[in-house]
């Protein structure tokens, strides 16, 4: 059995060579990008076998993908090459670093991850992990998409443990609909990821007792507090307490230079994962997270290389004073 299967759109990421708007910035540099295989990859690196299912074309990029995912000991087995479809591409600036503000630009309309659906895709290889991770993104992609996060997502016997990341991009939907349709989907999670941020832009919800209420079914809901930190609510806060609103666990997350936000909420993603495969409490969970999001903070691109395991033991270990 696989640890972690994670399914969505990668793409090839252009990373700004200079800062700047998107207008101004001379030339960019070649990466790689895609939330649910950012992931994978970091899952991987941390010595967990990991799997991405995905679609990309059968082009030079989809090429460049597959290796790069591959090489991070991933298994791309699974993954489809379209031929009558290109690989997603997408372009971004630097942030600003105070507000983090940047542009992206998408070239991912038809692609082939968007031409994913129930019928094309090996819901068997999908469901073969003790985790399933996918996010919110590749339900706003296609309809076809949505109907596979939606299949995905429901409930059924011998289902793995489903992780969803809310991953709300306004500017991916095709309607107004998707705050509606990303919380119907989060409701049928096991594991919800959420920034506090989003929830208030998407849902109107303010705090994190406000979304663990609109969210009464997962068994765990953690809500990503930017540089302050992260609350996990839920019914598995170490075994103590088992009401589903109650429990709440708070860590602060390490106070770094932040270099670039992007890919960060995957790291810690992966993290807290990691940490629950390991069947880690509650608290080492969360900083299992917030380690790895420290190291993709501080790098340009989504992925960064996470402290190895024994030595993220040794950090996570750390009493109160040392730690954030
Ligand atoms: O989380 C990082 C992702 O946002 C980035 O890799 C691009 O997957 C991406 C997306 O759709 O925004």
């Amino acid at each position: 059995v696989v640890d972690v299967v994670a399914l969505g759109e990668s793409m090839v990421a252009f990373l700004p060579s200079r800062p700047g708007r998107l207008a101004d910035v001379p030339s960019f540099d070649r990466a790689i990008g895609g939330a649910e295989s950012n992931v994978a990859c970091t899952l991987a690196a941390a010595g967990h076998s990991a799997r991405w299912v995905g679609r990309v074309g059968a082009d030079g990029f989809g090429d460049h993908l597959v290796e790069s995912i591959g090489a991070y000991g991933v298994d791309v087995g699974f993954v489809r090459r379209d031929p009558g479809r290109p690989t997603g591409i997408y372009f971004r600036t630097a942030g600003d670093r105070a507000t983090d503000a940047h542009e992206v630009a998408y070239y991912r309309a038809g692609s082939a991850a968007s031409a994913m659906t129930v019928g094309n895709t090996d819901l068997d290889a999908v469901r073969a992990g003790r985790i399933l991770h996918l996010s919110g993104i590749t339900a706003a992609l296609s309809e076809d998409c949505l109907g596979l996060v939606r299949e995905l997502t429901a409930p059924g016997a011998g289902r793995p443990l489903v992780s969803f990341d809310v991953n709300h991009r306004p500017g991916l939907w095709r309607d107004a609909d998707g705050p509606r349709v990303l919380l119907g989907l989060a409701r049928g999670a096991d594991i919800v990821f959420v920034g506090d941020d989003e929830a208030r832009e998407a849902w109107g919800l303010h705090g994190a007792r406000a979304i663990r209420r609109a969210l009464p079914e997962p068994e765990i809901v953690v809500v990503k507090q930017g540089g302050h930190g992260a609350t996990v609510l839920g019914r598995d806060t170490g075994g103590a307490r088992r009401d589903a609103t109650g429990a709440a666990v708070f860590e602060p997350a390490l106070n770094v230079d932040v270099v670039a936000a992007v890919g960060a909420g995957d790291a810690f993603a992966a993290g807290f994962l990691s940490a629950t495969l390991r069947r880690l409490p509650v608290r080492d969970r969360l900083r299992h997270g917030h380690l790895m999001a420290a190291a993709a903070l501080t790098v340009p691109g989504d992925l960064a290389t996470p402290p190895a395991r024994d030595h993220a033991d040794r950090l996570a270990a750390l009493d109160d004073t040392g730690w954030g």
